[in-house]
């Protein structure tokens, strides 16, 4: 039976594309770069130095290394300044329902965020506390979509990749878990998450009885 869940954190539990998405529109406005919405979707779950190389590419641009370090400080600051308006409201509907209904089943909760600021935003939506394990994004060698922030999560839940289910929003989140061997569950349609073995519009709308047969069903 499923002995964890490890959830991604934007677009699972709380909106911070919408102001990741501001922090590179005002970065891309400053050096007159085309960017948009659309060009911020590319970069949900793409960690920030690979969203900075889209957003390059994007415009045809290339920098030193030293101008791209310097960017990626700046994108984070600009971030790190919309997130002081953060608080449990950011919060998305029904996670501290559920959070507390897979304790209750005994199931253990992860956090496997390619974001490097995930610590300070779990602890500003007033979450914290309620996570068995962080892994740390800054101590990953490879990004979504390998495996390694997901089975890094297990490890530190002290569980086997087979015994969790990984939730996501992302396509490159949903081929991570399962290269991490473990069941996926997609938040978003199955259009946008052909991949992901089970689908709900929500993170409100899981229940820890769907979570159970989503595993019961993939191992069929
Ligand atoms: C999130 C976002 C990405 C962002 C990445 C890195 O990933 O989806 O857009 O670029 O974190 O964030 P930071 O600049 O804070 O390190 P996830 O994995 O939570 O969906
Ligand atoms: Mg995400």
């Amino acid at each position: 039976a499923v002995q964890g869940v490890i959830f991604d954190l934007d677009g699972v539990l709380t909106d911070t594309a919408e102001d990741h998405y501001h922090a590179w529109q005002a970065l891309a406005d400053q050096y007159g770069y085309a960017f948009d919405r659309a060009a911020n979707d590319r970069l949900k779950g793409v960690d920030r130095a690979g969203s900075l190389r889209l957003i390059l590419d994007g415009a045809g641009a290339s920098v030193d290394d030293a101008r791209f370090e310097a960017m990626l400080a700046e994108k984070n600051a600009l971030y790190r300044a919309r997130l002081t308006a953060y608080s449990p409201a950011n919060l998305f509907d029904g996670v501290r329902a559920l959070f507390a209904a897979l304790r209750g089943a005994g199931i253990k909760i992860g956090l496997a965020s390619a974001s490097r600021n995930a610590g300070d935003v779990v602890r500003l939506l007033g979450i914290a506390d309620q996570f068995d394990f962080i892994a740390d994004a800054g101590a990953i060698a490879a990004n979504k979509p390998a495996p390694d922030i997901f089975l890094a999560c297990a490890d530190g839940m002290g569980l086997p990749p087979e015994r969790c289910i990984g939730i996501e929003d992302a396509q490159a989140g949903i081929s991570a878990i399962h290269a991490a061997g473990m069941v996926a569950i997609g938040i978003g349609s199955e259009e946008a998450l052909p991949d992901a073995d089970v689908h709900v519009p929500a993170i409100g709308a899981l229940s820890v009885d769907q979570i159970l047969s989503a595993e019961r069903e993939a191992a069929s």
